[in-house]
């Protein structure tokens, strides 16, 4: 699978259920404290039961609120708190609310493998009364990719990746996080949470593929201009040779006939080369002037 989403994956049995965890950090704006995670899901006690929660263990319905919601309807679908204020869930939409003492509502995607992802999100605030809601998303427990206020009914915010992604290694999470906001109060914080995730396929293998063949090119491009070099150097030492030995030839030629076998003898022994005649064993005697 290459491509996630928290409203279509969503789990109604196991937190964590395959890439997806939900949960909640610590109160105030640490938004990479630790994710402890919800423990049991209800649904609404009312006349709403269609509208389920993941709770952690401190918390039911209608008393801290810290929770991520989920409409288990495939059509939109209006819940009606037991106060005045209403709801506005969409077909099967994922909605995270803060809790009552600052504590913030938590998505965690964890990576599957590594690789760039591609993120798609929008935020909306559902909540008939809504003020100010904090949205963030966290990379790896440490770095803010976006962080953003929600202000009044309805505002609705979207944050996305280019269409490269972003690099992420298998097993770091991507936090999605609701908190209070600016009015730093809980009240009609209610947040509907669209996040899609794509993960975008071999580009993690594409530049060590393109470099190995990189390589492999390099080296045999090199072995070719060294084979090249070095056949011309051993032409140029042929040529040299060649000519410097029709010199010696022409030379020796024309210096034989003008010299008595006893001067050359003498001349062989002045320059002791003789002791060296046994090893030179047919060589002419051009051959042995120029040894
Ligand atoms: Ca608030």
């Amino acid at each position: 699978m290459t491509k996630w989403s928290l409203s279509s994956d969503f789990s109604l049995i196991h937190n964590p259920s395959s890439v997806w965890s939900y949960g909640s950090k610590p109160t105030g704006y640490h938004v990479t404290g630790t994710l402890s995670l919800f423990t049991h899901l209800d649904p609404e006690p009312n006349d709403y039961g269609e509208i389920v929660a993941w709770f952690g263990r401190d918390t039911i319905w209608y008393t801290h609120w810290l929770g991520v919601y989920y409409n288990t309807k495939p059509t939109d679908f209006i819940l009606k708190e037991p106060n005045t204020s209403t709801v506005a869930f969409t077909a099967n939409g994922v909605a995270m609310h803060p809790g009552d003492d600052g504590r913030f509502s938590v998505v965690r995607f964890t990576a599957p493998k590594d690789g760039n992802y591609v993120l798609d999100t929008t935020f909306t605030h559902i909540h008939s009364c809504a003020r100010h809601s904090g949205v963030y998303i966290i990379y790896n427990n440490l770095m803010t990719l976006w962080e953003i206020d929600l202000a009044g009914p309805k505002d609705s915010r979207s944050f996305k990746t280019t269409d490269k992604g972003i690099a992420v290694r298998a097993n770091e999470p991507i936090d999605f996080i609701v908190g209070v906001g600016l009015d730093n109060v809980f009240y009609c914080d209610m947040t509907l949470a669209r996040v899609d995730i794509h993960l975008l396929e071999n580009q993690a293998e594409a530049p060590v593929i393109a470099g190995s063949i990189g390589f492999i090119l390099g080296v045999i491009i090199s072995a070719i201009l060294f084979h090249i070099f070095f056949q011309y150097r051993e032409n140029k030492q042929n040529i040299n040779i060649n000519q410097s030995d029709m010199r010696l030839s022409t030379k020796c030629s024309y210096e034989l006939k003008m010299i008595s076998p006893i001067d050359l003898f003498l001349i062989l022994i002045m320059k002791n080369r003789v002791k060296n005649y046994s090893l030179i064993g047919n060589r002419s005697l051009c051959d042995l002037l120029i040894y």
